[in-house]
């Protein structure tokens, strides 16, 4: 393991261009749930009865109520060690992309400028009619929420399976995947597509894969660097070795 970090510090002292996708993991360690680890949404809760619209037009209260649920959890949660190495990155490098699958914010409350959300945020919404009108929006009770100007419900701003992602926000992540030297990926299964597909465009462009997850994944046999562990621990330790040699 300590080889691994000296080897993916090194790698980054020589880089000028650098792309991060970060999946749920990431925000483990600031105690909001994952997806599919043991104890996570899609093992206690259907996704098809929530994360889908099919759910959200036949039973929209439902829905609501627990997005309404997620956003007072993840309102709790601070940013941990492993965000603000991002911070970091994002002054460093002098070309950086951090691509998230996360909806809660994390990213940008720690201090990341910029961030390209692939699966939306959970602290907005948009009008069911009006689909370009997204707003910040807390739910708290209300469970069937209208649109102000129109009265027409609202949804949470996310990203439900079978729908296509925002065409800007994937053409930009695409773009620093295929254009980056170094591609880092972290606490994501990796298993939903489009993000899942972006290590694999960098790879296929020539860049360097390091992977920091607890678990090994469908991409882990391509990385040049795959380290198992958290990435509140780890990313601070590469970092540490990237700043005290330069
Ligand atoms: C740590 C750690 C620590 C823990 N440190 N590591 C068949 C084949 C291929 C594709 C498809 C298919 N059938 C359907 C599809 C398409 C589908 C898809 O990919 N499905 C697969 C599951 C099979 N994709 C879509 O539908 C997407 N749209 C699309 O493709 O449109 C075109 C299309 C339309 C119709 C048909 C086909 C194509 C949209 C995907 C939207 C995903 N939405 C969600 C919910 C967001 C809203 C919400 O939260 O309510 O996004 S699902 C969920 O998964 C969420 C996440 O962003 C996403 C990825 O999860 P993530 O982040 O990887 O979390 P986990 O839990 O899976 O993994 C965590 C990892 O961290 C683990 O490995 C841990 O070990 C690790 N870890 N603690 C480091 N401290």
């Amino acid at each position: 393991m300590k080889k691994q970090i000296e080897k993916a510090a090194e790698i980054l002292k020589e880089t000028l261009s650098v792309a991060v996708l970060t999946g749920a993991g990431v925000s483990a360690e600031s105690n909001i749930p994952t997806y599919r680890d043991a104890d996570g949404l899609w093992n206690q809760f259907q996704a098809q009865d929530l994360a889908t619209l099919e759910a959200f037009s036949k039973n929209p209260a439902t829905v609501w109520e627990w997005y309404s649920y997620r956003q007072q959890l993840m309102l709790k949660c601070e940013p941990n060690p492993g965000h603000k190495i991002f911070v970091e990155m994002e002054k460093y490098f002098p070309e950086f992309t951090l691509i998230t699958q996360n909806i809660d914010g994390l990213h940008q409350r720690a201090g990341s400028k910029d961030v390209v959300e692939l699966h939306g945020n959970v602290m907005k919404a948009r009008c069911m009619k009006e689909e370009e009108k997204v707003f910040d929006f807390i739910a708290g009770d209300n469970y069937l929420p209208k649109c102000e100007d129109c009265g027409s419900l609202i949804r949470p701003h996310v990203v439900w399976f079978g729908e296509m992602l925002d065409s800007e926000v994937i053409g930009k992540a695409t773009s620093a995947a295929a254009n980056c030297e170094v591609f880092i990926m972290s606490g994501t299964s990796a298993v939903v597509y489009p993000a899942a597909g972006l290590p694999l465009i960098a790879i296929r462009n020539g860049a360097k894969l390091i992977e920091i997850n607890l678990e090994e994944t469908p991409v882990s046999d391509y990385a040049e660097i795959s380290i198992r562990g958290k990435s509140g621990e780890i990313l601070p330790e590469i970092w540490k070795l990237v700043k005290g040699d330069k």
